[in-house]
């Protein structure tokens, strides 16, 4: 398959080697009450990405493509969760404090589970990571490579941070990684268009970017 749209260049893939990651759609930093609102952010801004990302996630089933979800989670007594991270920044609760979604950023609380309309489904991996990128601390470079995934499309949030670090891991790890540029999203609008632009610059240095819609005409050609 090919997305001719994809920037800086075409974007070949193979559905069978392909899988599409969402990182962190979850209550914590989409709904309001949850960490992302505690370090001050307006969360409106990250549920607009969710009807593409749903319609992406649809087809891609639809496709019988692997699905990865992560999640930023901490085990309850936090000891995954390095002082340099816990101390980190003026947010009115802190990871692992009693918010009004449970306990922020805790694995297994209400405001830590995925958005009711991406919830996993059986067969699909969900990763629970500790930090900002998906591989560290994970597990899932080695779950990818027995399942032969050579290609990573990518949504989720957010852009700047959990998303883009995940994007230079998987490139580090020899990954194609494209991010779908409307399935993903900041706090910072012009955070997410500078991360855009950082991927996709000196050819590609991180990998490419396409709108949703390039990936669904590919899907259906
Ligand atoms: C943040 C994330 N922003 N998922 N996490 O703390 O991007």
């Amino acid at each position: 398959m090919r997305i001719g749209q994809a920037q800086p260049l075409p974007y070949d893939f193979a559905l069978e080697k392909t899988a599409l990651v969402l990182i962190d759609m979850q209550r914590d930093f989409i709904e309001p009450g949850g960490f992302g609102e505690t370090l001050g952010n307006d969360v409106s801004l990250l549920e607009a990405i969710v009807p593409a990302t749903k319609t992406v996630l649809e087809a891609w089933r639809q496709a019988g493509g692997l699905v990865v979800h992560t999640r930023e989670a901490h085990k309850p007594d936090l000891s995954d969760c390095p002082p340099a991270k816990l101390n980190r920044g003026n947010p009115t609760l802190r990871i692992g404090d009693a918010g009004p979604m449970g306990r922020i950023l805790v694995m297994g609380e209400p405001g830590n589970q995925i958005i009711d309309a991406l919830a996993p489904i059986d067969g699909e991996l969900v990763i629970d990571k500790p930090g900002k990128g998906m591989f560290y601390g994970t597990g899932l470079h080695e779950k990818l490579q027995a399942r032969g995934v050579t290609h990573l499309l990518l949504g989720g949030v957010t852009t700047e941070v959990c998303v883009q670090t995940s994007m230079r891991e998987a490139n580090d790890r020899g990954y194609d990684g494209l991010l779908l540029e409307d399935c993903t999203e900041s706090y910072f609008p012009a955070f997410k268009a500078a991360t855009l632009d950082m991927v996709r610059a000196q050819s590609g240095i991180v990998g490419w970017t396409a709108p949703s819609a390039a990936l669904l005409s590919a899907l259906r050609d």
